[in-house]
């Protein structure tokens, strides 16, 4: 096979800053015989890139983002062109002028401390220091990030554009690709107005061109091309004499949408602040056609005044030494949007050899092309991409009207602030399992996750709040989002019973004669059990990373249900499974109750003529049974460490099992749960979630998941196991009963950053908030340390797992 040779034929489409990085990333590791394509002129080409300002801000709630853009900023200083540096360190300034912005940009201090990026907040006098145009009297302060700066684009570009071509690679302009090449799901070709290209891999980095080359390949490429404005000032006789490009931070008002840099003696300015301007790509004009009318290049439309006037005003407001100046140019620049404002990378599913590296910034483009081509070299990127894996979007999240929608709400809220747990607003609702109707009756408070509307608590639980005695109080962030009521439903779960709707667990069946040798194969536990087993096992990559954890379930020889984490499970094992082994992903089809607390089972036995005691239905087994008239596959199993199964059956009868467990459960005081208690529970378990406490970066034993793996057997990525370790998922108690943090602080050891939460909640039980932690191995048990919250050092300590219920008696009984 011609793409498993020692050096495969790769054509990159696109010569924008993603498609020279990824040239040169590629045949840094060997991979030489690379061609790029690109229709517009070498070296600006006419996309984005030719006219980014390019500023790089490198904090993000993403650590992934983060690391790209660390990455960019690295590897951008190392080059540059003629002598001129490809990136300038002129540093970052965030200003706040609301108290919700101020307390934001602490927010955004402590994702830098937890990625490592140097910054500190600062007062208005400091803004005005570095930034001495502002007029500090509207600021409250402001977010100083030193290491930023500027890159400069189109020479980074060539930089890498010429080092790649001394290594092999050739690039060709005026070259339009019209078409893919395929043959039995491989991709063998790309086509262009100028001949056909062979290619073992072939690699869209087309930039909001993607969904165009994703229509040639039969791959879908969700991302929405937007219009955004950018503008220049006259020049300014305050900064006359300006010889450098640019020496003050770059600048971002994000209270008005608006960002800043200098151009020598003019001021640059973007703005978010406009209604979304949405482009078909598949109508852009091939670049001398948009010469001909006027533009500079495609993927720049003529500027639109209206849209900019406010904007303006808010730039005056901010400067006061704009009032005496005009705009001299402007344009609408076009660029990517997406529906989670992540990038779209990986291997297509529908055509191998066909990868994506699509929707990227400037900001994090070498560290992106570095992570697909260690991707496409190694077989896997060195850092997590679960986020940006374009695998990670559901069916119903992949039509041209949500990705639209989600687009142009992406370009809205880019400088929002966002709270981690808020939900979009549109398109709602879109998935909802079929006792929606009944937890509206419930007065569900929903919010929204892979487009399921899940239920966090029910107002109809209001009146279960005054028996808990009193909450410490939340501050207005922690309090988002949140009720009282979820304590409530905590308790309930505890001493009660609950019912949990689980319907967007995601379930696989794996079916045939080879079903149990590849889920073996595949996994980490012993999964050689009779019928009726459910197993905990974790889904390692060939390094030894978590790529999901998984409950597998064998409901006979040759069937078997598998409890599943993201839509990359299902890409991930329907890639590796043999011919003989079908794999089909049930979620939407079915549906799931868990039934969980010290009555679950006074509250099923009634229903069924199967035995549901603990003797004849032991701690993770499954059994078909009925509950009245519904069929249903239980398993006993509980994510909140409680007696109890999972109730899973189709999707038509859902509402009358819901109904038939409501009724029977009446005189036992049953409630419906939601998702916050849901994730309270889970945490006083320790029970890790796959994708925010641990992810394909980590090993099972450094997550504390080592128990789910078993030496003895054969299985992908035990060869790269190592049992030792230098950091640990920690389980952490805040020691004030009142304290909570969320996610995503930073957590200081002896006062330095030494790691960051992943998960936390309050635990109801406990009285007091658990917050896991990756922090280094061998902090004891009792270790005090800091979390940062809002710039506040909340004090915290080591805690010993399981946290609740160590010796298990509350659910195997
Ligand atoms: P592009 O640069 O668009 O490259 C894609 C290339 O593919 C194009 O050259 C195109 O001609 C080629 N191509 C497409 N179709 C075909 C085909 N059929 N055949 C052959 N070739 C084809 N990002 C930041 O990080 N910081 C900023 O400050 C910033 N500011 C911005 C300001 C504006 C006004 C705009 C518009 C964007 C800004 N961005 C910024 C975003 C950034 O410019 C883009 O995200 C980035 O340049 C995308 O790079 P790319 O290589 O993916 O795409
Ligand atoms: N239910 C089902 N499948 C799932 C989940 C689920 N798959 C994905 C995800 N959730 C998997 N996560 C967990 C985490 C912990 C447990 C189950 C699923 C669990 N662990 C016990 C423990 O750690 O003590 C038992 C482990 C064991 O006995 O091996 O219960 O919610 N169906």
């Amino acid at each position: 096979m011609s793409h498993t040779r020692e050096n495969p034929r790769v054509v990159v489409i696109g010569a924008g800053i993603v498609g020279c990085s990824l040239a040169d990333e590629l045949t840094a590791r060997g991979w030489t015989d690379v061609t790029v394509l690109e229709q517009g002129p070498l070296p600006a080409p006419g996309g984005s890139t030719s006219h980014a300002p390019g500023l790089v801000f490198r904090t993000s709630p993403s650590k992934t983002l983060a690391e790209f853009a660390k990455y960019t900023v690295e590897k951008f200083s190392s080059l540059q062109v003629d002598g001129v540096p490809c990136f300038d360190p002129v540093g970052g300034l965030e200003l706040a002028t609301t108290p919700e912005r101020l307390a934001e940009l602490h927010r955004r201090a402590g994702y830098a401390a937890s990625w490592g990026i140097r910054g500190e907040i600062v007062g208005p006098a400091r803004c005005k220091e570095l930034w001495p145009l502002i007029d500090e009297s509207i600021v409250l302060g402001g977010f100083h990030t030193p290491d930023d700066g500027l890159a400069r684009a189109l020479l980074a570009a060539r930089a890498q554009m010429e080092r790649a071509i001394t290594r092999g690679a050739r690039f060709l302009d005026r070259h339009t690709v019209t078409g893919i090449e395929r043959q039995d799901g491989r991709v063998t070709g790309v086509v262009t107005d100028r001949g056909t290209f062979p290619a073992d891999h072939v690699v869209s980095a087309a930039g909001f061109w993607g969904p165009v080359i994703g229509r040639m390949a039969g791959v879908d490429v969700p991302l929405q091309p937007l219009a955004h404005q950018y503008a220049r000032t006259r020049p300014l006789p305050e900064l006359s004499g300006a010889s450098a490009e640019a020496t003050r931070p770059i600048l971002r008002f994000q209270d008005r949408d608006l960002y800043f840099r200098e151009h020598a003696d003019r001021i640059g300015i973007g703005s978010y602040a406009h209604r979304p301007l949405p482009v078909d790509p598949f109508a852009v004009l091939p670049y001398d056609e948009a010469r001909a009318r006027d533009m500079d290049m495609p993927s720049s439309y003529p500027f639109t005044e209206e849209d900019w006037a406010p904007s303006w005003e808010d730039c005056r407001a901010l400067m006061p030494a704009l009032r005496a100046s005009e705009i001299e140019e402007g344009f609408n620049g076009v660029f990517s949007f997406t529906p989670d404002g992540m990038p779209v990378l990986g291997e297509a599913r529908e055509l191998r050899g066909f990868w994506l590296a699509e929707a990227v910034w400037v900001t994090h483009s070498a560290g992106v092309a570095k992570a697909v081509a260690e991707w496409m070299v190694n077989g896997r990127p060195s850092l997590d991409l679960h986020e940006c894996d374009h695998t990670r979007f559901e069916e119903a999240q992949r039509s041209p009207s949500y990705v639209r929608e989600r687009g142009s709400q992406q370009f809205v809220e880019v400088y929002d602030v966002i709270h981690p747990l808020q939900p979009m607003e549109q398109p709602r609702p879109l998935r909802v399992s079929p006792f929606y109707a009944r937890q509206q009756q419930l007065g569900a408070y929903f919010l929204e996750g892979g487009g399921w509307e899940r239920p966090h608590w029910y107002e109809a639980n209001a009146s279960l709040v005054d028996a808990l005695g009193p909450l410490p109080e939340r501050d207005a962030w922690s309090a988002r989002h949140w009720s009282p009521i979820a304590a409530a439903e905590a308790r309930a779960t505890r001493e009660k019973v609950a019912l949990y709707d689980m319907t967007p667990l995601r379930r696989l069946e794996v079916t045939g004669p080879g079903a149990l040798d590849f889920l073996d194969r595949m996994t980490t536990n012993n999964l050689r059990k009779k019928p009726g087993a459910v197993t905990y096992t974790l889904l390692l990559d060939d390094s030894g990373g978590i790529r999901s954890d998984l409950t597998v379930a064998r409901l006979a020889p040759d069937r078997f249900q598998v409890g599943a984490n993201s839509p990359a499970d299902l890409d991930w094992l329907t890639r590796h499974a043999p011919d003989d082994v079908q794999i089909r992903d049930i979620t939407s089809g079915t549906c799931c109750i868990g039934v969980w607390g010290p009555a679950a089972r006074a509250l099923v036995q009634p229903l069924t003529r199967e035995d549901f005691s603990h003797e004849g239905f032991g701690y993770f087994r499954a059994k078909q049974a009925h509950l009245g008239h519904v069929p249903v596959t239980a398993m006993r199993l509980s994510y909140v460490g409680e007696l109890g199964w999972e109730l899973y059956t189709s999707a038509d009868l859902g509402l009358r099992l819901w109904d038939t467990l409501w009724e029977a459960g009446q005189e036992l005081g049953v409630i419906a749960a939601g998702r916050s208690a849901f994730n309270s529970l889970r945490l006083e378990k320790g029970y890790r979630a796959w994708g925010t406490d641990m992810t394909d970066e980590h090993s099972p034993y450094e997550a504390g998941l080592g128990f789910a793996v078993r030496l003895d057997k054969e299985f992908t990525g035990r060869g790269a196991l190592s049992p030792d370790i230098t950091r640990r998922l920690t389980p952490l108690l805040l020691d004030d009963p009142a304290a909570v943090v969320l996610s995503k602080e930073p957590v200081y050891v002896d006062g330095a950053p030494a790691g960051y939460v992943t998960s936390a909640s309050y635990g109801y039980t406990l009285g007091r908030c658990v917050a896991y932690a990756w922090l280094p191995a061998g902090l004891a048990t009792g270790t005090g340390v800091h979390i940062e919250y809002f710039g506040e050092k909340v004090p915290a300590t080591v805690a010993e797992e399981p946290l609740f219920d160590p010796k298990m008696t509350r659910i195997r009984r």
